[in-house]
């Protein structure tokens, strides 16, 4: 552990954001010696992130790099790229390593890590993190550096991730028994034929996150079935996911069966995403939703999601 961790040290403040403390705490434990730590040239206390975890482990204090021992330092560097610079490389090499050399749950618990702040976008992590790291994934495994049995196992550790990141409780979903206006209810799910829905998982997430009661109807879903439950259930949002090989010829049949169900009497509005969407134009084709909008990343779709005016269904969810 000692190699990984030795040669890398950090601010007062960085040190107190690890620990979960006050600046001023840290700099009484150093004044202290309880805590190791040495003074730039400038009079600024610097602390190795190795004393810094070891004062963790024998106070108890639970960091959040605690679980990658010993890879705390390329997790703390990935971390601050991300969150300081906006540049996920070095976590998108980071997960690709573990993912070969057989660590596929460190994936899991970062994604988690990630998923959970609150310095960083949920939208943000999935374009920046998980579409690279999975196109990265896809190409490596083209390419003949990764088995198939590898590329399953990247998707599974970002499938469980994700899953352990929907947060809905229950009751938000169920009748409210003070008479409070219920949350609004979208249904999400990838296409028919469509095995790919990461994306599909991370827009449930983003829903969550604003607030809406989310339906999943996972992967290779049938258009008729999002016809039929928008109607039962009365969601007044619809997510469907289109990855590629999908062509515009789906994505219209798609958009035909949906339109033959819709009664404009319940309004509901259409977001087609995903890497195969951008196979149809939504100015293009005339549709009766109230909206119809597609969208190839999370985040102009979070964007939008949350500067639309939030209209609950005419009918509320059983
Ligand atoms: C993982 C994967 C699989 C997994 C999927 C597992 C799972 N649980 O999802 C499995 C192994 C099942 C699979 C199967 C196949 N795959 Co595949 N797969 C991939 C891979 C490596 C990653 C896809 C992924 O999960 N990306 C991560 C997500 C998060 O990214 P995303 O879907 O783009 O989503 C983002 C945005 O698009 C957006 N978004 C997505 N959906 C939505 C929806 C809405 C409403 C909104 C608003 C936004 C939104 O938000 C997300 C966040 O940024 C890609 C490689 C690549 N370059 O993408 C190939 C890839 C897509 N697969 C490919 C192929 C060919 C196949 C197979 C045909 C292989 C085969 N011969 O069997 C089958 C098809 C199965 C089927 N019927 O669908 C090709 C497609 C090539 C093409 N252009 O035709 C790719 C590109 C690989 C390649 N380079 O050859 N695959």
């Amino acid at each position: 552990m000692q190699a990984y961790n030795s040669e890398l040290f950090l601010t007062t403040s960085e040190a107190a954001e690890l620990l979960g403390v006050h600046p001023s705490t840290v700099k009484r434990w150093t004044d202290a010696d309880e805590l190791e730590s040495e003074k730039t040239e400038g009079g600024h206390r610097r602390l190795y992130l190795r004393s810094v975890l070891g004062f963790a482990g024998d106070r108890g204090i639970a960091t959040y790099l605690a679980p990658f021992e010993p890879f705390e330092s390329h997790v703390w560097l990935a971390v601050r790229d991300a969150v300081r610079h906006d540049d996920f490389e070095r976590m998108v090499s980071l997960s690709l390593g573990w993912l070969l050399r057989g660590y596929p749950k460190r994936i899991t618990a970062l994604l988690q890590e990630l998923g959970g702040r609150e310095d960083l976008s949920f939208a943000r992590v999935c374009d920046g993190l998980i579409r690279p790291f999975m196109k990265e994934v896809g190409t490596a495994w083209r390419e003949g550096r990764l088995r198939i049995g590898e590329e399953h196992m990247a998707s599974q550790a970002i499938v469980e991730a994700l899953i352990r990141l929907t947060t809905e409780p229950l009751a938000r979903s169920g009748p409210s028994e003070n008479g409070a206006e219920p949350p609004p209810l979208a249904l999400v799910g990838a296409m028919e034929g469509d095995e790919h829905h990461l994306g599909a998982l991370c827009v449930r997430i983003l829903l969550e996150r604003e607030g809406w009661n989310v339906h999943y109807l996972g992967p290779n879903t049938p258009a008729e079935e999002f016809a039929t439950f928008q109607r039962r259930h009365g969601a007044s949002l619809v997510c469907i996911s289109f990855s590629p090989p999908a062509r515009g010829a789906k994505m219209r049949r798609c958009l035909d069966i949906l339109s033959a169900f819709y009664r404009a009497d319940e309004p509901y509005d259409l977001v087609f995403g995903g890497g195969a969407a951008g196979a149809v134009h939504e100015d293009a084709e005339e549709v009766p939703f109230r909206t119809f909008r597609i969208f190839d990343g999370a985040e102009s779709f979070a964007h939008w999601i949350r500067h639309r005016s939030l209209e609950p269904s005419t009918r509320t969810p059983q």
